[in-house]
């Protein structure tokens, strides 16, 4: 426990004492008690509740917090993923003192002032997957490179569409931090002459809701009828555009790929709607984060420009001169390896 929490811990021991004498009371410390405050908190803060990526990003800091022995996660989000709601989030951490904050952003900079708020008060603010502007965290840990996220998306609607014709953009929401860097990557993709038949029409957003990502699918579908592919770089967006195409019966005529859970997405994959689709292992994103929170909440990392911060069983990171690590390239599934993945995440 660090000497902050002890002596808060202290204060709030002997005010209660206090008014347990005026009463006439003793009290009594428990050692279970005792043991609980000695734990460190970490709050995992994720874009929105009931989205799968995130559920299988909290297995992972389940993982790390058993393995580490002393830690207790708060897992919390908004109900849709805005960045009003994690601001709210955000200032009831800071009341509920916990010793780390690991958050997914729904926007980089209108989080900045709460998360500089968290860090005043001396807890560690990390952001993952999508990020929040180097002022409002320590440090930033990324899925994979973002240039190699974008090309990779390209290429599989390129090769399900044999490397010509419209294709469109179905994204999370218009401020997402990770989806936004994704979609300059992907345009920048497009200027490459292998993919100069290749021409992006429109991007819309789905919010990573269900029922919006589909009506946005179907308005995409229907408004533009020479569509030969939707890149959905959301595995909220990839799975409501899957079912999109087959309620339209266009399989065989619009395809759909993007970063998909292959658990969501093996349906789709035998339904014919999606050729090929890419992520990287959710499970370890969450574990890796909050293995690096824990050691900054014990001294063992500052955020400074080159550090390396050891990240357990997936060995260590290095932080960039923006603060950010990078994790493992996404992996590609298809037919051939989709089910084997999906009883994973
Ligand atoms: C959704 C979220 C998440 C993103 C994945 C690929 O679950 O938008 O931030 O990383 O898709």
């Amino acid at each position: 426990m660090n000497s902050r929490k002890s002596a808060a811990n202290g204060l709030r021991n002997s005010v209660a004492a206090m008014a347990l004498a005026a009463f006439g009371m003793t009290m009594m410390a428990t050692s279970s008690t005792a043991s609980a405050a000695d734990k460190v908190r970490i709050a995992m803060v994720v874009k929105s509740l009931g989205n799968g990526f995130f559920d299988a990003a909290h297995e992972g800091a389940r993982e790390a917090a058993k393995q580490l022995g002393d830690v207790d996660i708060i897992y919390t989000g908004p109900t849709t993923p805005t960045a009003e709601g994690q601001i709210e989030i955000v200032n009831s951490l800071i009341s509920q003192k916990v010793d780390a904050i690991v958050i997914s952003a729904n926007d980089a900079s209108a989080l900045v002032p709460i998360t500089k708020k968290a860090m005043q008060r001396g807890i560690k603010v990390l952001s993952f997957d999508s990020g929040i502007a180097r002022a409002g965290r320590l440090m930033q840990l990324n899925p994979s490179n973002a240039e190699l996220i974008g090309v990779k998306q390209i290429q599989m609607a390129s090769d399900a569409i044999g490397g010509a014709g419209e294709i469109a953009i179905l994204s999370a929401t218009a401020q997402a931090t990770n989806q936004n860097i994704w979609i300059g990557e992907m345009k920048k993709a497009l200027t490459r002459p292998e993919f100069s038949k290749i021409r992006l029409i429109a991007t819309v957003y789905g919010d990573d809701q269900s029922d919006k990502s589909y009506r946005e699918a179907i308005g995409l579908l229907r408004s533009n009828p020479n569509l030969k592919a939707i890149i959905a770089p959301t595995t909220v967006g990839i799975n409501a555009a899957g079912k999109a195409v087959v309620d339209e019966k266009l399989v065989g005529k619009v395809y759909v790929t993007g970063l998909g859970l292959p658990s969501e997405m093996a349906g789709h994959v035998k339904s014919g709607a999606v050729k090929s689709f890419a992520i990287w292992n959710p499970i370890d994103l969450g574990y890796a984060v909050t293995y690096a929170a824990y050691q900054f909440v014990k001294g063992k990392a500052q955020g400074k420009d080159g550090e390396s911060i050891s990240v357990g069983r997936m060995g260590s990171i290095k932080l960039d001169a923006e603060g950010e690590a990078a994790l493992a390239p996404p992996f590609t599934y298809d037919a051939g390896n989709v089910d084997k993945f999906a009883r994973i995440f």
